[in-house]
């Protein structure tokens, strides 16, 4: 039986249940790191949920605190100058799965079957589950003039967003691929010290509202550029996990979302 959400994503452009489309996918991910899927979503879907949240741009919540690129505490045993304890400023908001509203398009795509299955498909995962928090699932990032992103590795090990609203200038997503090695614990921080400098080159990712990324940002270290312009900078991020029952640690909602519940 088709599923009845689908009508939101263009499958006809991506047929997301086709086993080669998933292989050609998956393929590119491997290979590039980042997958960029033009026009998932459609101009009037994307323009119904911009309307939503346009009026939600009051509501969201701007964490004032610096971080550094690895996500984490600083190490007091570190000089302050060293890579893993330089400070980044990220001043964009967001607002919270809690507030995105039951019946967005935004909430029938994340929980769209074909649509978690062609994700597994694509990641080589087995199985892809929300957050077992009331925050982190389905998140709306605002940009406002000024307001941006810095350069950081994600937790998580894969990360799905949608551009909703690009911005007149700026908002530029930039990124190294394989900046560090997770897996086997390099920090990489000659490479991302030089990223910080200024001194190393970089890529930049090209996408427009309604398109879809794939991205993995555990070992790509990347940023978003401020917004220029008057137009607010507008993505949703689609967070899974690969097991159930995770959820962020009460002190990580509360650096991200200024509040646990
Ligand atoms: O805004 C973007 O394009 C990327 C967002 C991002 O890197 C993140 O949420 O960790
Ligand atoms: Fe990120």
């Amino acid at each position: 039986m088709p599923s009845q959400d689908v009508n939101y994503l263009n499958t006809d452009r991506h047929p997301i249940t086709d086993p080669d489309y998933v292989a050609e996918c998956r393929g590119q991910l491997d290979q590039d790191g980042a997958l960029v899927l033009h026009g998932f979503v459609g101009p009037d879907t994307i323009a119904q949920i911009v309307e939503t949240f346009a009026s939600l741009e009051a509501d969201a919540y701007y964490a004032n605190e610096t971080h550094n690129v690895y996500l984490t505490p600083p190490d007091p045993s570190l000089a302050d100058e060293h890579t893993y304890n330089r400070q980044i400023i990220s001043s964009k908001g967001l607002i919270a799965d809690d507030h995105i509203p039951a019946a967005s398009p935004l909430r029938i795509i994340y929980n769209d079957q074909s649509f978690q299955s062609f994700l597994c498909g694509v990641l080589g995962i087995e199985s892809i589950h929300a957050y077992d928090d009331d925050l982190s699932s389905i998140n709306v990032h605002f940009a406002p003039e000024g307001k941006e992103l810095g350069w950081h590795f994600d937790n998580s090990s894969f990360a799905i967003t949608m551009l909703l609203q690009a911005p007149d200038a700026g908002g530029s997503f930039d990124y190294v691929p394989a900046a560090r090695d997770s897996s086997s614990g390099d920090m990489g921080y000659d490479l991302v010290g030089r990223v910080l400098d200024g001194s190393q080159p970089f890529r930049s990712l090209k996408f427009e509202p309604g398109d879809l990324v794939l991205f993995r940002g555990r070992d790509a270290m990347h940023r978003v550029t401020p917004t220029e312009g008057s137009t607010t900078r507008l993505l949703v991020v689609f967070a899974f996990n690969d097991a159930p029952g995770v959820a962020l640690s009460r002190s990580a909602l509360q650096t991200f979302y200024g509040r646990t519940s």
